[in-house]
């Protein structure tokens, strides 16, 4: 593990040793002015778990409605902006915020051995962006709510809904500026402070991973704000843009919209597919297998995301050869995700694996994103989308990805960063039984999601046919075992914070040098700017021997 210059004479990481980042100053006025990356972090990874807090409470309503075919516990209107605000929620307060914000701004200079990212200023500015936009979305809410799905589709967001709109949209839209401010935080802190001795192809794979997405955040938000902007205009000023009866056009705004949001998946997915590469090597103790392949695919994976964006139109109206063509080019986002599967299994294969709870979170990611995954594939499958578009089969596939995948990964990353970032080891007992309880409860609130689509159930309906009673109710009871999984996992946390043994350096046994430092780290990360001298998952030769 003598990965650095940071180990002491007998090759161990230094244990704590009192001062670190979270005790360095102390009061809420130090936090809120800190520059510290890993300080940034932490209120970031408070305020996107508030977020999923807020939308988790929306999707249980949501589902409540669901157990009946009328009313159940509320009326249409109400229905619809509890799907939106849930929708809203998850997409812009957690789930392109969670893995970036906040393990990667604590993790990615660690990772490099640098001592903050390259504007620490910047960052502090993103997160308060961050904190407006969620102000405007929130204040969105309580004056009058917003019910226009969270893809605010026009005319009707546009000109026909009575509800927020415009605020929540510039909400979304100064959160955008977050996003791009961090994204090129980020692309510059990794061409410039990497430690000496650290080239391209020996970082830690999960800052390629947040490389490929920082390039989609900073070319691909500024699209969706400059749309939602035209959107703002059309609603307060009646110029036409997308309105037809104003003489715009709305396909033009799926366009628009896409373009960011299918490249937006992939800031979704991306970081997550690094966390998951991180814990499967780290946990089975095996160097990653075909190290470029998993670099290289997930840039590949962000250049071709810019391609495909079309496959969320097929039934627009536009053009059938262009739909032939945003269909074909759909299929070559499955390549470099294969490769990326293809050489996970090859890391896990003969590797020591050992079941913690991180690793329990990885393999859940594999089979949870291998689904997700594939039924993409039938989406993007012309003749099939057809039948399947706007059904429920669409709600499952994109929650086996955003939620089975990546929230997945984001909590399984939490679980193996913890004792790094707090100093605390968790309860693994009861961490075990959160994650028993999440997954399953996953796979029968999502799975039985994919019959009901199949067979012709719509999305986003208030009122059902009554031959779909039996599988709505049943996918409503999963939510229940699903929302126990998150509540165990939270108290879990939450209870190591004040009871949990103290964490040592390495209690993983990981070659990477955010673990050769003490837990939790010194405010400048390392007490000596560390030299690096092997690869990211190489372990010294006597080690190996
Ligand atoms: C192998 C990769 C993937 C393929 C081939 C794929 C394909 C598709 C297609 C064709 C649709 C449109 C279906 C329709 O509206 O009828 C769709 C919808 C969607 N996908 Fe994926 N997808 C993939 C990965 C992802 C990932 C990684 C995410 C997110 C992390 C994601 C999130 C979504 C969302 C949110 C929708 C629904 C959008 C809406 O609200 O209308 N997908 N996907
Ligand atoms: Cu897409």
């Amino acid at each position: 593990m003598a990965n650095t210059a940071t180990v002491d004479e007998l090759g161990h990481a230094p244990e704590v040793r009192g001062k670190n980042y979270l005790n360095q100053t102390a009061g809420v006025w130090s936090w809120l002015t800190t520059v510290d990356h890993k300080r940034i972090g932490i209120m970031y990874l408070v305020s996107v778990l508030v977020g999923f807090g807020l939308g988790g409470i929306f999707a249980l309503l949501v589902r409540l409605e669901l157990l009946t075919p009328k009313k159940t516990i509320m009326d249409a209107t109400m229905y619809n902006q509890a799907f939106t605000l849930h929708g809203a929620a998850m997409v812009f307060l957690f789930i392109i915020p969670s893995i970036p914000a906040s393990l990667g701004n604590f993790f990615l200079p660690l990772m490099i051995g640098a001592k903050d990212v390259a504007f620490p200023k910047l960052n502090l500015l993103s997160l308060y962006l961050f904190w407006i936009g969620a102000v405007f979305m929130l204040a969105a809410i309580v004056t009058g709510g917003v019910d226009t799905g969270w893809t605010f589709y026009v005319p009707y967001a546009s000109g026909v809904s009575t509800t927020s709109v415009i605020s929540a949209t510039f909400g979304v839209f100064v959160m955008g500026f977050s996003s791009i401010l961090t994204g090129l935080n980020f692309i510059v802190t990794l061409h410039k402070l990497r430690a000496p001795g650290m080239s391209w192809y020996r970082m830690p794979l999960f800052l390629w991973s947040l490389y490929a997405t920082s390039i989609i955040q900073v070319l691909a938000t500024p699209v969706l704000g400059i749309t939602l902007l035209l959107l703002i205009f059309e609603r307060a000023f009646h110029i036409g843009i997308f309105d037809p009866t104003l003489g715009g056009d709305p396909v033009l705004f799926q366009h628009f919209f896409w373009f960011y949001s299918h490249p937006a998946v992939y800031i979704m997915i991306l970081p997550g597919m690094g966390v998951a590469t991180e814990i499967l090597t780290t946990h089975s103790k095996r160097r990653v297998f075909g190290y470029k392949a998993i670099a290289f695919s997930s840039v590949a994976i962000a250049l071709v995301s810019f391609l495909v964006w079309g496959h969320h139109m097929f039934v627009s109206g536009q053009s059938e050869l262009s739909s032939a063509i945003f269909s074909f080019l759909t299929f070559f986002v499955a390549i470099p995700s294969g490769v990326k599967m293809f050489n996970w299994l090859g890391t896990l294969w003969g590797g020591s694996i050992r079941f913690t709870v991180p690793m329990l979170y990885g393999i859940g990611f594999l089979f949870l994103f291998a689904i997700g995954g594939l039924t993409g594939l039938f989406l993007g499958t012309l003749s099939v989308d057809l039948h399947l578009h706007d059904t429920y089969f669409v709600v499952a596939h994109f929650h086996y990805v955003m939620m089975g995948s990546t929230a997945i990964a984001f909590f399984g990353g939490l679980h193996h960063w913890w004792p790094k970032m707090t100093g605390k080891m968790y309860d693994e007992k009861l961490a075990r039984v959160g994650f028993a309880l999440t997954f399953i409860g996953f796979n029968w609130t999502f799975f039985t999601q994919f019959i009901l689509g199949t067979r012709g159930m719509p999305r986003r309906y208030y009122n059902y046919l009554d031959q779909f009673q039996p599988l709505h109710a049943f996918s409503t009871y999963g939510s229940w075992v699903l929302g126990t999984g998150f509540l165990i996992t939270f108290i879990c946390l939450a209870r190591s914070l004040k009871n949990g043994a103290p964490a040592p350096a390495n209690p993983w046994d990981s070659t990477t040098l955010e673990w050769q430092t003490q837990s939790p780290p010194i405010t400048e990360n390392f007490e000596k700017a560390p030299i690096v001298t092997l690869d990211a998952y190489e372990r010294p030769a006597e080690e190996t021997a």
